[in-house]
């Protein structure tokens, strides 16, 4: 389906939403205006009641919002004080105790494990309670490197309990990467498990967190969690820990530290387009009251709904809407260990099947794969309790659009496409379920506070009106955005407030068109999205450069029909070093796996004699990208160029590979 096709296909609001048993909270379209209009209009008096419904605070705010984009200063709730384990357990613990705060759906689709808000509460107080003992207090960083199993939410609302800060390194970031995010946020303690389990397969997390250990005295303990328990683990003496003795010894209670509403509640790292990767800090009111308001309005979560988002909580979908917006709203969410195919392609919609899922939060790279598999798969489950079905990560095709929207949803769910970031906080751009029209492919309209403008990249106007292309920027600040970069704020200012002086650069390009809908066009910067995952083309090059016949790298992504983009990476070499060069070129695949982990594997590498470049000696990486995606007739103007003699050589090396 061609992209203006799709841009005149506009589908309702399914009738079974708004005629069904539960109505959803935003129901006209007129009301989504008029909310959003009042949310940009006055922002202060918007959130400020939001903050108040939404949120518990033992000290009241007084001001709602300081600071702008210039100076880089944002705060929200500003004197306010608040807990965020309190207002994602407690208090529904007191109220809804024995209700479900998390399913745990195992990778053996027979292990499930229930908890209700009650057995949350105590499981997250004992191990608050060992985090204690080991000195942890508020403002202290813990790394966490871990599964999908509940152990994990109890230790990121352990910290968020004593008001310190987790940073959780997803479990397959290799032992380099997580050595240099333990590192850089200075982690005195770590948590792991002794392995994971993932698709019948096992990961190693207590064998790769020792070898991201091995300088000495780099953290002071390790707690691990017994969850295999199938081999036996090396255990440090006076480092590490067992979970379950710990947590058999400690009282299930422990008050809660409360902390400003500025104060940070999480690190996570991401990859940029230059230089290591960002410890992007998110604080504790506005992020919460982002998590929160988005869950409730743009899945429409009401009391007996059983939420799943299949995302790691690794990643900040996990972090936004697996843990903290659900959880903050008291709702049940499902915690998914295993992969969409695993033991067979049906695994997610048995899943859905066997909880009654009411909302289902996946990633495109997951549904093209799924629709490739064939519908049988689907066609074997009940679906009929999904009412809204999400997609977050990366730009959804139309035809996979399509398909969830009729396959899964059976033409009577919402299909909301989220469009948002780990700088973001919680989703910017995105439909409401029983309020906008959706056009497959379009994220369509801004979430309440935020005001979007797409610019020209070069002059940085603001394109005003419809039928618009450029960058993507968002106008004023929006409670959950991301406060700085740990211990480098310049890096904050220079990367999203400095691009364009008074605006949030997303980084990525978009289109408004004719009716006013956004259409994110995949990012402008050297940030390369593969399935979802963000990798950055200078750390998989400085990988790839370790290897010591390389002499220079250059990574571009290419289009891939099931990742959305894969890594084709260019090399030339020293002279006279290397004679067997497919023994090279699976060295260097090893080599970036090694480096950044198994998911930045490169698809394609070739060695070639000479990079494109500018006659100042800068890699154009655009020539490559054209390259590779079969566009070598549309280079344009290669003047420039210092020797544009390379370019069929090139293009000669790529189909040969193909
Ligand atoms: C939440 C998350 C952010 C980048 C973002 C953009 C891409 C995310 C999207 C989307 C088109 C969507 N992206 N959602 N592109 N449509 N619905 O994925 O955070 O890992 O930080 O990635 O992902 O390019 O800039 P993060």
């Amino acid at each position: 389906m061609s992209a203006e096709h799709s841009e005149n296909k506009i589908y309702p609001v399914p009738e079974r939403l708004l005629s069904g048993p539960t109505k959803p909270f935003i129901d006209s379209f007129e009301q989504y205006q008029s909310l959003w209009q009042e949310s940009v209009d006055n922002p202060s008096t918007f959130f400020a009641k939001a903050a108040r419904e939404y949120l518990h605070w033992d000290t009241n705010f007084q001001t709602t919002c300081a600071g702008d984009f210039e100076n880089g200063n944002v705060a929200w709730f500003l004197e306010g004080e608040l807990n965020a384990a309190y207002n994602c357990v407690d208090r529904h613990a007191f109220a809804t105790p024995d209700k479900v705060a998390i399913i745990h759906e195992g990778d053996d689709p027979n292990n499930v494990r229930k908890l209700t808000y009650k057995q949350l509460l105590q499981e997250v107080c004992r191990m608050a309670n060992v985090l204690h003992g080991l000195d942890v207090r508020k403002g202290d960083n813990v790394a966490i490197y871990m599964p999908m199993i509940p152990e994990t939410v109890i230790a990121m609302l352990a910290c968020a309990r004593l008001g310190a800060v987790h940073s959780v390194v997803f479990a397959g970031f290799s032992a380099e990467s997580l050595y240099e995010r333990i590192q850089d946020c200075g982690a005195r303690v770590v948590i792991t498990s002794d392995e994971g389990r993932r698709g019948g397969k096992t990961v190693a997390t207590k064998r790769i967190v020792d070898e991201a250990l091995q300088l000495p005295n780099l953290v002071d303990r390790v707690i691990v969690v017994k969850h295999t328990g199938t081999t036996s683990v090396s255990m440090t003496p006076s480092r590490d820990i067992w979970w379950h003795q710990e947590m058999a010894n400690a009282r299930p209670y422990h008050p809660v530290t409360v902390v400003s509403s500025e104060d940070p509640l999480f690190l996570l790292y991401t990859s940029g387009s230059t230089g290591t990767p960002k410890g992007v800090l998110h604080t504790t009111g506005g992020f919460l009251l982002g998590a929160a308001m988005t869950v409730k309005n743009i899945f429409d979560v009401h009391d007996d709904d059983i939420y799943a988002c299949m995302a790691d909580l690794g990643w900040i979908t996990g972090h936004t809407y697996i843990l903290y917006g659900p959880l903050c709203l008291g709702a049940t969410t499902l915690l998914f260990e295993s992969t969409p195919t695993y033991p067979t392609a049906s695994r997610f919609w048995e899943t859905v099947d066997k909880h009654k899922i009411t909302q289902f939060y996946t990633a495109p790279t997951a549904i093209r794969a799924l629709r490739r598999l064939g519908d049988e798969y689907v066609d074997r489950c009940n679906l009929s309790t999904l009412r809204v079905i999400g997609s977050v990560g990366e730009p959804i095709n139309p035809e996979a659009w399509e398909w969830y929207y009729k396959k899964v949803g059976h033409s009577q769910c919402a299909v909301v496409d989220t469009y948002w970031q780990t700088e973001t906080g919680s989703i910017v751009v995105s439909p409401l379920p029983g309020a906008t029209p959706t056009k497959p492919g379009s994220a369509t309209f801004p979430f309440f506070g935020i005001r979007p403008a797409i610019l020209d990249p070069a002059t940085g106007q603001e394109l005003e009106g419809n039928d618009v292309t450029g960058v993507l920027a968002i106008k004023q600040p929006w409670p959950s955005m991301s406060r700085t970069i740990y211990n480098n704020h310049h890096r904050f200012m220079e990367t999203y407030l400095k691009p364009y002086p008074g605006f949030y650069f997303t980084g990525d390009g978009a289109t408004r068109d004719k009716d006013g809908y956004i259409w994110i066009r995949g990012r402008v910067d050297d940030v390369i999205n593969v399935s979802g995952h963000r990798l950055s083309t200078s750390e998989i090059e400085s990988a790839l450069i370790l290897d010591s016949s390389v002499a220079e790298a250059a990574v571009i992504g290419g289009h891939d029909d099931l990742t959305g983009q894969c890594i084709h990476a260019f090399c030339t070499l020293k002279p006279n070093m290397v004679s067997d060069t497919e023994k090279l070129i699976e060295g260097l695949i090893q080599q970036v796996r090694k480096s950044i982990g198994p998911f930045a594997k490169p698809k394609q590498v070739y060695v070639v004699s000479d990079l494109p470049k500018t006659r100042s000696g800068k890699i154009l990486r655009r020539v490559l990208r054209k390259i590779v995606n079969n566009e070598a007739d549309q280079l344009g103007d290669t003047s420039t160029m210092a020797d544009p003699g390379i370019i069929q050589q090139l293009v000669d090396k790529v189909k040969q590979r193909h």
